[in-house]
């Protein structure tokens, strides 16, 4: 009788754990030039987990459809499904993959104080980030009608912000790689191609290599040679 307790509660801790490790279907709705896509595209890929890429045809207005309203009242890219689990924006994706799946806790440290200091660098690429460079490459990638001025004096001075912080330590938050690099990442890369420089700064240049070293690191596409 105790035996077969310990079997059935056994057999549920592993269906538990099995569930808890192994997306049954984990989909990402996303535009590939699109960095906030990116964003959850590179944590899919460093943490391992395998995903169906479904690309959203933004020029096509494909995201203000019923169909992807459905998935995201926002009608923006990026939106996670896993299984029957539905998230839309960026940062929201990289906690949820992170709390569910990262079970070293590597991308999102249990701490108190690396939480709230990864939370505050998801402010800022949510934030400063996206009304500095994302903003000054939708001008010149896309065509947005935003001020392109503004957003390059924005980009400087968030990047000098960050130079300054990454002259200090080689990741944003502690010693290894966490979200707060992932979220900030994909549009500090892609700077040059809304008219950034990113000439002037080397630790930030130095802290692309880093996370581009990474096992699983996948790049976005270029719009622009690489300069
Ligand atoms: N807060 C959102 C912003 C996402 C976002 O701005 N997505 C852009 C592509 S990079 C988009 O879908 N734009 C279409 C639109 O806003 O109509 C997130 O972090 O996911």
């Amino acid at each position: 009788m105790i035996c077969q307790t310990a079997i059935l509660f056994l057999s549920s801790l592993s269906r538990k754990l099995q569930d808890m490790t192994e997306p049954a279907a984990l989909r990402l709705y996303r535009f590939p030039l699109s960095g906030h896509s990116h964003r959850a595209e590179l944590m899919l890929s460093l943490l391992g987990l395998p995903a169906e890429l479904i690309t959203v045809n933004l020029p096509q207005k494909e995201h203000k459809q019923p169909a992807f309203l459905a998935k995201n009242r926002f009608g923006q890219v990026p939106v996670l499904e896993d299984g029957s689990f539905t998230l839309a924006d960026s940062n929201a994706i990289l906690v949820y993959l992170a709390e569910r799946y990262d079970t070293a806790h590597r991308y999102y440290p249990r701490e108190p104080e690396a939480r709230a200091e990864i939370q505050r660098w998801l402010s800022v690429a949510a934030g400063q980030l996206a009304v500095g460079p994302c903003a000054a490459r939708l001008v010149r990638v896309f065509a947005a009608p935003l001020d392109h001025e503004l957003a390059v004096q924005k980009a400087h001075e968030l990047f000098a912000l960050l130079e300054a912080e990454l002259a200090l330590r080689p990741f944003l938050v502690g010693s290894g790689p966490t979200l707060a690099d992932i979220a900030l990442y994909s549009y500090t890369a892609h700077a040059p191609e809304g008219d950034v420089s990113l000439a002037a700064y080397p630790a930030i240049r130095a802290w692309l290599s880093r996370i581009e070293a990474l096992p699983g690191f996948v790049p976005m596409p270029q719009t622009l040679p690489k300069s």
